[in-house]
Parts: C-alpha cells; sequence; structure tokens
C-alpha cells in the first residue's frame, strides 16, 4: 500500500496532466500500486475536481468487454465518476484542444431514479433505474500514447474526459442491438451483446464494484455501461452513436 501522501502526488500529476493537456509516464514506472491505491488515487482526483466546484453527475463502467477483459488479463471491471464539466449536450460543440489524444466510444446509458442502499443486500438494481438512451463516451487517457496498466488506468479515473447523452426513453430490453459509431471519416459497427453479454448486466456489476469500493449510486445520476465498439479517434466534424431502436446522440467536433 502507498502512503496518503503518495497517493495525493499521484493524483496531482494526474489532475495536472488533465488541465494543462500534457500527458505523463505510467505511474507504474517508479510506483508499485495495487488496486486498493488505484482507487484512492481516483479518489484524490476527483476530489481536486470538487475542489475547484465539479460536481459528481454519473458513473462509468470499462472493460466491460471480454476482449478487453482479456488484453488487460483481467477479470473485473472499472469504474470512473463522470462530474457535471464532462458532460456535452446532444449535438453540442467539443473543442478538440481540450483534450490531448481524445477518443470516442458508442454507448447505453441508464438514469438512476433513486438512491441505490448499498447495504441492502436485497436491493433490485434494475428497480433503480427509469430510462435508458444511447451515449457517447469520449476517453482520454493522461497516459502517454494511451499506454497504461490496470492500476494506472484506474487511478486516472479510467480515462473519463466527457459524454453526451441521447434522448432518454423508457428502459427495454436491449441485450444484442446493433450499435453504429461515426467518428468523421471513420466508422466502427458492433452489437449491445459486447457489453458483458447484455447491458442490464453492467448494472448488477456496478452494483457489486459500488459496494466494494463505497461509490455511492444516487438518484438523477447517469452510468455509462462500457463501450459497444473498440474506440476511435475523435475527429473533427460530426460524431454519432446509433443504437437500433433507442435512436442516436451526436457531438460536433472542431
Ligand atoms: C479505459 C476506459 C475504457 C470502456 O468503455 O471500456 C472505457 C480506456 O480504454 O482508456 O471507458
Ligand atoms: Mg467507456
Amino acid at each position: 500500500m502507498i502512503s496518503a501522501e503518495l497517493t495525493g502526488v499521484l493524483a496531482q500529476r494526474l489532475d495536472t496532466a488533465q488541465t494543462s493537456r500534457r500527458d505523463t509516464p505510467s505511474l507504474a514506472d517508479g510506483h508499485e500500486l495495487d488496486i486498493d491505491d488505484a482507487y484512492a488515487v481516483q479518489a484524490g482526483l476527483l476530489a481536486l475536481r470538487k475542489a475547484r466546484g465539479e460536481r459528481i453527475v454519473g458513473v462509468k463502467l470499462g472493460f466491460t468487454s471480454k476482449a478487453k477483459m482479456a488484453q488487460m488479463g483481467v477479470c473485473d471491471v472499472i469504474v470512473g465518476r463522470l462530474t457535471d464539466a464532462m458532460r456535452i449536450a446532444d449535438g453540442g460543440e467539443v473543442e478538440l484542444s481540450g483534450f490531448i489524444h481524445p477518443k470516442v466510444e458508442p454507448e447505453v446509458a441508464y438514469r438512476i431514479c433513486r438512491d441505490v442502499d448499498l447495504d441492502d443486500p436485497s436491493v433490485d438494481i434494475e428497480s433503480c433505474v427509469d430510462a435508458m438512451a444511447p451515449a457517447l463516451e469520449i476517453i482520454d487517457s493522461r497516459y502517454r500514447d494511451f499506454r497504461f496498466t490496470y492500476t494506472d488506468v484506474v487511478a486516472d479515473n479510467t480515462s473519463a474526459a466527457g459524454f453526451a447523452i441521447g434522448p432518454w426513453r423508457p428502459v427495454e430490453d436491449v441485450c444484442d442491438r446493433a450499435v453504429r459509431l461515426r467518428a468523421g471519416a471513420e466508422e466502427a459497427v458492433g452489437s449491445t451483446a459486447a457489453i458483458l453479454g447484455d447491458p442490464v448486466r453492467a448494472l448488477h456489476a456496478l452494483l457489486d464494484m459500488a459496494r466494494r469500493r463505497r461509490i455511492p449510486l444516487c438518484a438523477g445520476q447517469v452510468v455509462l455501461a462500457g463501450a459497444a465498439t473498440a474506440a476511435l479517434p475523435l475527429a473533427a466534424g460530426l460524431t454519432e452513436c446509433e443504437v437500433a431502436g433507442l435512436g442516436s446522440v451526436t457531438v460536433k467536433g472542431y
């Protein structure tokens, strides 16, 4: 376990990388962090953002696809936090120079409709969400060339940098819906099945992680369930995520 002092230093280093748009080497070059340390650095990073007036508005899951888990040699999803400063309106403009090397992912979002009691063993997480929507997530690893270890990416708030949510609609079964991401001239296609086999499983994985990591899940918060395809570079021009039956969400890079 690393000291509280070093936790603060590493959180500051990642925060400075984000605010100055300058990447930083892997924390693993020089420090041995375990997963608890990594979540402690993430908490420190969020504390710095909150001190600047940012508000937590949601949570995000990462590594929800089997391919990504295998690639990282892990069998656990990772959780990060979304703040109001990361929010982009559907159809809104996003300045590319505000990031280091942004990529974009097509996702499915859920809306939490009541506070989740993490200590209630019988809580029904599916009844704690009342809406879903197509979503775009902008990830911008603070690490050089997007190269990081598992603990690095957790410490870095799971690369969270921005998100846009399409029109909310009632929750329905979306276990295998076609997903298309268009980002400038590039396109990626996939299925919601890439998200743990069914995005609803992301809610259960989230509850498990929230209990273990004591992450509050509150009414009104957004949940990003994880990417349905590999990420594409965020480019100038139109970026769109379309989920069959759910509609679409766009942002405009400039
Ligand atoms: C980590 C974030 C992954 C997802 O949806 O799987 C993520 C990264 O690849 O930088 O957000
Ligand atoms: Mg994501």
